[in-house]
């Protein structure tokens, strides 16, 4: 019989759930795919949780009416840094806030009034965003108190659903990291940090490893979506950008980066251990933990977020945008040519309707003197170039901070179908691109579940199977 694996991958735009197997290579089936709803109520930006829960409900329930017996397990991975509250009695307190909410504004000033950048960075070797788990909760003590005095659990967001799945409440190692509460060097919570917030150490729980098995769905689970026999929940590298990144295709001793591109850029190379120096601080990159339990050491760029705004706005205005149809635009409009510093603070925030992003856009072009892009395909281009440039500078900060050559860039994720940006990338990093797989996180997770059932010897034969899909596209520098 053949053994199949769920894998459930929630990225911020797009949440899908496929089925993989072992099968002349790493073989996969995408069986639904739906938004990653959020929504605003009362000033507040939150995830519909329920939502998104119900989707993999009957993605699962799916899978099963195909596959029946045949299907093993099931793995988890969403974006890093958000989570839920969960009280005395296991329940859910509050939706999870959406990581782009306005409550962290000023809130690293305040937690560095308590605690120092230098000893936060040594601690966790995180790159400061506003974003992070940190100063989330530091905008909890000061904005939700009770809330969080109540609070027994924090669960970031695919344990939350490991623990709707399974019963079982537990912090994965990967996404972990992404709090910067986590210190990777003595592998445990970092003191200092919860001392100077406040926190009680018992909301966490002790880490759990990447493949460990948590336990069978829950009985009234599985009767729900008729299972009829025991599907295993694992806990897979469920931060997103830990299981593309084990998903990317290197070989052995290959000098190569890669980047992550989606919703974020994420570009970086693999560690065993931190690197956590003051020129790491000084470059702010980060060391998020990996799917083998080394280390992620890479640098958050703003990314593919800013397009999918523009392109809400423009949809709000009734146009309508194909994203493979603007790369294509892209590559030829070259009037009113533009760069954007993509990680300018003011595109962080989802657009409204009295300040869009490409209104932000317009107000950045002029500032710094530049022509003002006026179709969707030029504002794409200048975003794609100013992508493009902050990848090279990052390639360079990675390499000269680690001390590492780095003679490729594997690109995956859904950006790597834009050919317009994986040629630009190449010609500003002067190395050759290697773009692909596609569905990077979800094979990462599925690795990952085959792994843990013993199908698979590890990561290696996992990425070489993906190597020799034949996926894969290769840009050469102009
Ligand atoms: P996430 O998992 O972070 O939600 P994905 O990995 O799904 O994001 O990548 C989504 C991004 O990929 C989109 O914002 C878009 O810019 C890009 N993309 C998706 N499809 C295409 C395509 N056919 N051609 C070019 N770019 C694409
Ligand atoms: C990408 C990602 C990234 C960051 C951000 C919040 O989806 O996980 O690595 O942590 O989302």
């Amino acid at each position: 019989m053949m053994r199949r694996y769920v894998a459930v991958d929630l990225g911020a735009e797009s949440g899908r759930v496929i089925v993989g197997q072992l099968d002349n290579g790493l073989d996969f089936e995408v069986i639904s795919r739906f938004p990653s709803r959020n929504t605003r109520i009362q000033g507040t930006l939150y995830w519909d949780i329920l939502y998104i829960f119900e989707q993999i409900k009957q993605g699962l329930a799916k899978a099963l009416s195909s596959y029946g017996r045949e299907i093993v397990s099931i793995g988890v991975d969403t974006w890093g840094v958000d989570y839920g509250l969960i009280d005395s009695r296991g329940r859910l307190m509050a939706n999870p806030v959406h990581y782009r909410d306005d409550r962290t504004d000023g809130m690293m000033d305040e937690v560095f009034s308590r605690i120092s950048r230098e000893k936060i960075y040594s601690e966790t070797g995180i790159q400061f965003m506003q974003i992070n788990t940190l100063f989330q909760l530091a905008a909890e003590v000061e904005q939700n108190r009770e809330g969080l005095e109540r609070a027994e659990r924090v669960l970031m967001i695919p344990d939350l659903l490991n623990y709707w799945l399974s019963g079982i409440m537990a912090n994965e190692y990967s996404i972990a990291t992404t709090s910067q509460l986590y210190n990777p060097v003595k592998r445990c919570w970092s003191r200092p940090i919860f001392e100077a917030l406040k926190l009680q150490p018992s909301l966490f729980t002790d880490v759990v490893m990447p493949g460990t098995v948590l336990g069978p769905l829950r009985p009234d689970l599985a009767r729900e979506i008729g299972a009829e026999h025991q599907i295993l929940v694992t806990a897979v590298a469920c931060h997103d950008t830990a299981s593309a990144v084990a998903a990317v295709p290197s070989r052995p001793g290959e000098e190569s980066a890669y980047l992550s591109s989606g919703t974020w850029s994420l570009l970086g190379i693999e560690s065993p251990e931190a690197i956590i120096s003051p020129r790491s601080l000084g470059a702010n990159i980060t060391n998020e933990g990996a799917a083998d339990g080394g280390i992620r050491f890479l640098k958050n760029i703003m990314g593919l977020w800013i397009l999918q705004e523009c392109r809400r706005s423009w949809e709000a205005e009734g146009a309508g945008i194909d994203y493979s149809v603007l790369a294509r635009e892209a590559a030829e409009a070259k009037n009113r040519e533009y760069e954007l510093n993509v990680n300018d603070p003011r595109f962080l925030k989802p657009g409204r309707a009295d300040d869009t992003m490409p209104g932000r856009i317009l107000e950045y072009c002029a500032e710094t003197g530049q022509p003002a892009p006026q179709t969707p395909a030029e504002f794409a281009r200048g975003i794609f170039r100013g992508l493009a440039a902050a990848y090279g500078r990052s390639l360079e900060e990675i390499s000269g901070v680690s001390g590492r050559d780095i003679h490729t860039l594997h690109i995956i994720g859904g950006g790597c179908q834009n050919r317009f940006l994986n040629q630009l990338t190449a010609d500003v990093a002067g190395i050759p691109v290697s773009a692909g797989p596609v569905e990077a996180t979800a094979l990462g997770n599925i690795m990952l579940q085959a792994i843990a059932s013993g199908d698979l010897k590890n990561l290696q034969e996992g990425r070489d199977l993906i190597g020799a899909g034949g996926d894969i596209e290769t840009f050469t520098p102009a």
